[in-house]
């Protein structure tokens, strides 16, 4: 008797097993990186990461630190979706004219297009890539948080974990702020028809990949684009194209004032 009892239990607890396994089938899934100036560009900053991927919406928390100080960092993930390349971050050898920053041009063959711009607010597709009054601003100690959840197109959260996160703006000349001094004017944004930002601004300070991913893995298939709400994490966006709608709408201007701000 005891023995049918225990078997009459066990039946209905494997069922809620099961379902609660069906269940997380949609679980979270988490992942860790750590972002690092791979490239050599003596920024001083490194940041963690956590990235919480449920289906297709992202939560990511960032913490970093020794950014210059009081100023904005524009931050993306990098790489392609589609694209059968494999994409990673640079190390100093990607600095092609010996000078000892990997600048944004530098880096772009090896860590890709922008896919998804980190903003702090509104859109976060490529065309975003330069809304530097809308990325995350070090504090006066250099300290850097970051804290969103994005809700990513069709098909994107599966493929997330085989990009990695650069974040930009550095220090050089370590007077805590982005001038002219050290690097002399931005070569990308001058590129775009945008005069007189320091480069100090563009420059990569970190770069890192998620964790417990393969570095570069091939992404398979494309990432439905579907209609308006999933455009801009697709292809649409090089950085140059984001770059030159940026400047077309004024932002570069935006830039500039926010950084003569930025440098009382
Ligand atoms: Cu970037």
């Amino acid at each position: 008797m005891r023995l049918t009892t225990k078997t009459a239990l066990a039946v209905p607890g494997t069922a809620l097993l099961i379902l609660a396994g069906a269940t997380g089938a949609q679980a979270a899934d988490n992942y860790n990186m750590k972002l690092t100036d791979t490239m050599g560009n003596k920024s001083g900053s490194s940041s963690t990461a956590k990235l919480t991927i449920e289906g297709d919406s992202l939560k990511i928390t960032i913490k970093g630190k020794g950014f210059t100080p009081n100023s904005p960092h524009a931050q993306h993930f990098h790489g392609s979706f589609t694209e059968s390349k494999k994409f990673t971050c640079p190390d100093s050898s990607s600095d092609k004219d010996g000078d000892g920053q990997v600048n944004t041009e530098e880096g772009l063959p090896q860590y890709g297009d922008i896919v998804l711009s980190l903003t702090t607010s509104g859109d976060t597709s490529p065309k975003s890539g330069l809304a530097i009054d809308r990325m995350p601003k070090a504090d006066a100690d250099g300290n850097l948080t970051y804290d969103r959840t994005i809700d990513l197109p069709a098909g994107a959260g599966a493929k997330l974990k085989n990009l990695h996160v650069v974040q930009h703006g550095l220090d050089a000349n370590g007077n805590g702020k982005y001038d002219l001094e050290a690097l002399g004017e931005s070569t990308f944004a001058k590129s775009l028809g945008a005069n007189g930002i320091p480069e100090e601004a563009t420059n990569p300070a970190t770069c890192g990949t998620v964790v417990g991913a393969s570095t570069g893995e091939m992404p398979s298939g494309g990432v439905d684009t579907g209609d308006g709400s999933t455009n801009g994490i697709e292809a649409a966006g090089t950085f140059g194209l984001a770059g030159a709608a940026f400047a077309a709408a004024g932002g570069m201007l935006l830039y500039r004032r926010r950084l003569a701000t930025d440098k009382v």
